[in-house]
């Protein structure tokens, strides 16, 4: 400390070096320090405080969390109502809301309006109202006239300042905004409530309103919330610029958080362009959103416009196709998969949802079924957000019909009639049938000719089910018996198609040893473990010889695994399919032990960030020794990333991309084992 430093002085400055550390990497998303850092200032003015507790001050970075419970929220009257907002749902409203607008402006000027856009977030629309630049109070929107006082939950979100930035922020300011859950954080917190046991939130925006309505703000505060400002209610003392854009402009260098994707554009034809553009970006985002608002941008013709009942004539928020929509479960059917699992399944009245007609939805396992509760019968509500696989979300238990049952596992197979098997340790049920079951059967072959295993075109599941049903094929080896009359007699086949597809079956003869492993369909064996075995034993004779310990010596096969590969290959049956199979004509390469040597062969890794105990060029040197490639930089073609402390952008990407990610241990873990 300078001695010419007063303690005020220096606390001051060190909340001030907080707020700025806290702005960059909660307002901007682009921390400057290290959060280690962070921490160090953070003890040191928690240190400071603690001597002199009669300095510490509300706004203070230390004083977000701490206080105790409340057992009620309070009402708040709000001086300005919270207005809600009028919807669009096509072009034509698009087009419609500007002819409003000139028709009400009696807009002669032929240039069109400039509007203000903005994502409309999916969460919960608060009021912060600040005095001198303190944060003096947090509101709920409630009715619009009237909500509940959470000013010790919004002091516990990083992203809203305690005190106000800068200067000349006017003497009372009420600014408006939604507080919402990003995407990343609502995963952890509902995978962290499933792992408890908990019943997960249904979507972010009931997980932020859910955190906020909490009368501990201890919980708010561990829930990872964020606030986005859109407009302000009451300003007095002071004088904001004359266009909304402007406005938000000017919040955001008091240190409050705007819309990265805030822009201006011109007339409603602009505000179609946006919408579209952003449409095909939604499911990128860091957070959902239901639609775009628009707001005419200047503040005077909003003001010429006002306001009919509870919305401002001025704005409209165009919605995007619902992600969320109510049906009703017509039957909940059981599918058998093809290593018999049972999977249950809702077939459904059909509904539009996230811009696709659903008809089923899977229900994934018995557990799932009993933890939702859903019925023949029931409503329910279905969520199709981005690209993911329809779900049930939840069952609108007050339209129960009253006779409906709840739904049981079968005891025998719905397909083949055997005994259905649920090891008490695993979620899903499993036929015991095995191949005799004409579903397992049915779905092995189509596993045998999928494009990444015996890669037979032409052979769709319908004509799959349709051999199988005839019992023209019951084993992947039939399919070589097949003659051109019969399949030439299938419906919907003509001569000419019995004629390719007999052609790609005679083609897919000539194989390779890890399609041929992975087509066989080895409960757990994937595309890479199948890979693996292929390159790590040579030849299937070697593969099928293997005990369970030298499977488990192979990098990736584990002792379940092992076991599943050994008791396959045990089957009497799957070594007869296997002669067949060759005996029809069915062959490939045994792999030579040079290329067994290079386990990493075809995969490409990336190496980001220092690692601790070897050189980058040391790891490089042994992944290309292994037969991998190492590139310098993250694409879908990348196989692995190893990450270590300090990495970046490419361990975003990489986790944007899905692609598995090691640390350091785990790499040196893995040359380890090759290296044996
Ligand atoms: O993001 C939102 N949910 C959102 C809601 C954005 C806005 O600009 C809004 C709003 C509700 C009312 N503006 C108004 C006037």
């Amino acid at each position: 400390m300078k001695p010419d430093t007063s303690i005020p002085q220096l606390l001051e400055q060190l909340r001030d070096q907080l707020r700025h550390y806290n702005y960059q990497y909660y307002v901007l998303d682009d921390p400057q320090v290290p959060d280690a850092e962070y921490d160090r200032v953070f003890q040191q003015l928690k240190a400071l405080e603690d001597e002199h507790p009669e300095l510490i001050t509300a706004e203070s970075p230390t004083q977000r969390v701490g206080a105790a419970p409340l057992t009620a929220f309070t009402q708040v009257r709000h001086e300005m109502p919270m207005l809600s907002l009028d919807n669009a749902f096509s072009a034509d409203d698009m087009y419609s809301f500007e002819k409003r607008l000139h028709d009400r402006l009696k807009w002669i000027e032929d240039t069109p309006l400039t509007f203000a856009c903005e994502p409309k977030l999916d969460g919960i629309a608060v009021s912060l109202l600040y005095e001198q630049g303190r944060l003096v109070r947090g509101a709920t929107r409630g009715d619009g006239s009237t909500g509940e006082d959470i000013s010790l939950n919004v002091r516990t979100i990083e992203s809203i300042p305690l005190q106000l930035m800068g200067a000349g922020y006017p003497e009372r300011l009420e600014v408006r905004g939604e507080i919402y859950m990003p995407r990343r954080s609502f995963t952890r917190l509902n995978e962290a409530a499933l792992k408890r046991g908990d019943k997960p939130f249904v979507n972010p925006r009931n997980a932020a309103a859910g955190s906020l309505r909490q009368l501990d703000p201890k919980i708010t505060a561990q829930r990872s919330l964020e606030m986005c400002c859109y407009s302000v209610g009451v300003v007095s003392g002071g004088e904001l610029p004359d266009n909304h854009a402007d406005i938000l402009r000017q919040l955001a260098t008091w240190g409050l958080k705007i819309n990265a994707e805030m822009a201006v554009v011109q007339g409603a034809k602009g505000c179609l362009e946006y919408y579209d553009a952003l449409s095909e970006r939604r499911n990128q985002l860091a957070y959902e959103i239901d639609g775009i608002v628009f707001k005419v941008n200047d503040i005077a013709l909003q003001q010429r416009l006002g306001f009919v009942s509870r919305a401002p004539r001025w704005a409209i928020a165009h919605k995007f196709p619902a992600q969320e929509e109510i049906t009703q479960v017509k039957a909940i059917e059981f599918q058998v998969g093809r290593t018999g699992a049972i999977t249950p399944v809702a077939r459904l009245e059909p509904v539009f949802v996230g811009g696709v007609t659903v008809s089923n939805a899977t229900l994934h396992n018995m557990d799932e079924v009993e933890r939702l509760d859903v019925r023949a019968g029931d409503s329910v509500i279905i969520r199709r957000a981005g690209d993911v696989i329809p779900q049930v979300v939840s069952v609108v238990l007050e339209r129960r019909p009253a006779d409906a049952e709840a739904v049981q596992l079968p005891a025998t197979c719905p397909v083949c009639d055997a005994e259905v098997i649920r090891v008490a340790s695993e979620a899903v049920a499993r036929c015991s049938g095995g191949l005799s079951c004409g579903a397992q059967r049915k779905e092995a072959l189509k596993h045998y000719v999928s494009r990444k295993a015996m890669d037979i075109d032409g052979l769709g599941e319908k004509l799959i089910d349709a051999l199988v049903e005839k019992e023209l094929v019951h084993s992947p080896a039939d399919l070589y018996q097949l003659h051109h009359r019969q399949l030439a007699s299938m419906e919907r086949m003509g001569d000419k198609s019995a004629t390719k597809l007999l052609q790609s079956i005679d083609n897919s003869k000539a194989t390779e040893l890890a399609n041929f492993i992975y087509a066989l369909g080895i409960r757990e064996v994937g595309e890479a473990t199948a890979r693996t075995l292929a390159l790590h034993f040579g030849s299937l004779e070697a593969v099928m010889a293997a005990s369970e310990e030298q499977l488990q010596a192979t990098p990736d096969i584990g002792p379940v695994v092992a076991q599943y590969i050994v008791s396959f290959f045990h089957q009497v049956h799957n070594r007869e399919v296997i002669d067949a199979l060759r005996q029809a004509g069915v062959h490939w390469q045994d792999v030579s032990l040079d290329q067994a040597s290079q386990p990493l062969l075809g995969q490409t890794w990336v190496l980001t960030g220092t690692l601790e105990q070897m050189p980058r060029s040391e790891a490089k040197k042994q992944l290309l020794a292994l037969g991998a490639k190492v590139a310098g930089s993250v694409s879908a073609k990348t196989d692995y990333v190893v990450a270590g402390p300090g990495a970046g952008s490419k361990l975003q990407k990489a986790e944007a991309l899905n692609i598995p990610v090691m640390d350091e241990a785990e790499l040196m873990a893995l040359l380890t084992q090759y290296n044996e």
